[in-house]
């Protein structure tokens, strides 16, 4: 990493509306914790791309205050005395001027801005707390500075199916946006079309779309949103406000970028980590994702087949079969049991961890995956404990569902955080 910090800008998270595109992992922590990977959380991959890029204020703006998004901060990014870094939640709140939830990604913003404003800056870096991707953010603030942009808009090239989920923008030969539509319907995409380079233009990506992260100077974000404070939402309001009225900036990125909001693109996202070589690396050395630092166990493997997965620190697994999975920490897998195409988060407690010893108890007993049992397709919460001889596996197909042991999105079984599935269950 390289250490240039920049103090003239800080960064902005936004953590998370009411969190119903990932529920159920989001019924008991804030989106902003949900584990990624086995030993992350969502939170991470912006904090790590912000502090990669030598920006270490953050904020970051969340719905609900939960005690697991806590203890993970405090404890996973703390800054020497002599540096002025933080990373600092900021939660709605109840004011004497506004009693309710944050409305919309501007008003998040704007209601925060009494606390940003305690730290010097000239611009002010608002990221989308559910993306996953690698990007020198100096970079964006270069290329904002050279356009002499008030607002500069991250955009990535997408194809027309995808279109319709983003604000797409067309801009002038000097990247200056003359045009922002967003979400378009499909038939409203006849002339938004841009020039791409050949290999986008094959994969029909020649739509520009905003990746929801944005430069703004100080005075012009201030202006924007208290001239306009019924406007809640950056993508339908202040971002169009802002194209008619000040000079935006586009900064096209064409590197690996996932949207990680919804089950089935979380689900994705973790399972192509696991990947021989996944197009985002958690192994990049000078682009290292931080996460807490836990005194835990080399993960072991007795006796088992591991083919294309993530298994990590404190897991054992015995006897076992796991392919294309994710194993997170303190698993307990076996013995004669299989693990496909799932995420398993992990565990607060090691699963032959004395009940009287723990020091707080949350969940069953014996977190793991017992004897027996196939599982696949699956995402499993935090502390699950599945008994023997279970078959979870979707097998009548599916999309929707929402039983007390389970939910299935997207065609996605998921087991909530703590829950218990007795012996010879079936899914
Ligand atoms: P969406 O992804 O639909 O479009 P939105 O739902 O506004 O945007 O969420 C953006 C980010 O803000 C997400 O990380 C979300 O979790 C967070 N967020 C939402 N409401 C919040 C709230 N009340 N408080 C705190 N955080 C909140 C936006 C843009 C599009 C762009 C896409 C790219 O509007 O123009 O194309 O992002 O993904
Ligand atoms: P992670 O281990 O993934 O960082 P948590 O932040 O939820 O998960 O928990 C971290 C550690 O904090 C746990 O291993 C446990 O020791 C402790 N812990 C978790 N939840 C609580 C709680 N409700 N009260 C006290 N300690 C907790």
């Amino acid at each position: 990493m390289s250490t240039s910090l920049d103090n003239s800008i800080l960064t902005v998270i936004l953590g998370g509306g009411k969190g119903t595109r990932l529920y159920p992992l989001t019924k008991l922590r804030a989106k902003p914790a949900v584990p990624l990977a086995g030993r992350y959380r969502l939170i991470d991959v912006p904090v790590s791309t912000s502090i990669n890029s030598g920006i270490t204020r953050i904020f970051v703006l969340t719905q609900y205050n939960s005690a697991s998004l806590n203890r993970h901060l405090a404890r996973a990014y703390q800054f020497d005395r002599f540096s002025n870094g933080f990373v600092s939640i900021l939660a709605a709140e109840q004011t004497p001027s506004s009693k309710d939830w944050f409305q919309g990604t501007a008003d998040a913003v704007r209601r925060s801005l009494p606390h940003i404003e305690g730290h010097r800056h000239r611009h002010v870096l608002i990221l989308s707390g559910d993306q996953l991707y690698s990007m020198d953010y100096r970079k964006m603030l270069a290329h904002h500075r050279e356009t002499d942009a008030d607002v500069t808009l991250g955009t990535i090239p997408v194809a027309a199916d995808d279109a319709t989920s983003f604000g797409i923008l067309k801009t002038d030969d000097e990247h200056i946006i003359t045009e922002f539509h967003e979400k378009p319907d499909r038939d409203e995409l006849d002339g938004l079309e841009s020039p791409v380079g050949p290999g986008l233009e094959d994969e029909g990506r020649v739509y520009h779309a905003s990746m929801g992260m944005y430069i703004f100077d100080r005075e012009p974000l201030h202006e924007l949103l208290n001239a306009n404070p019924n406007d809640h939402d950056f993508g339908n309001q202040i971002i169009p406000k802002a194209i008619d009225k000040m000079r935006v900036a586009s900064y096209p990125f064409s590197d690996y970028w996932s949207d990680i909001g919804t089950i089935r693109s979380f689900y994705e996202a973790n399972l192509m980590l696991a990947e021989p070589e996944p197009p985002f690396s958690l192994y990049d050395p000078n682009r290292p994702l931080y996460t807490r630092a836990r005194m835990l166990p080399p993960a072991k493997v007795q006796n088992s087949t591991v083919q294309d997965s993530l298994i990590t620190e404190g897991s054992l697994v015995e006897n076992s079969q796991i392919s294309k999975s994710v194993v997170g920490i303190r698993s307990y897998v076996g013995p004669d049991t299989t693990l496909k195409n799932t995420v398993m988060m992990g565990a607060d407690h090691f699963r032959w961890h004395d009940m009287e010893e723990r020091g707080f108890v949350e969940g069953p007993a014996n977190p793991g995956i017992g004897e027996n049992s196939y599982v696949e397709g699956a995402i499993i919460d935090k502390n699950v404990s599945i008994g023997k001889r279970c078959i979870i596996k979707n097998r009548d197909n599916v999309q929707e569902a929402e039983e007390d042991l389970y939910h299935i999105r997207d065609g996605i079984v998921v087991i909530p955080k703590n829950t218990r599935i007795p012996d010879d269950t079936i899914i």
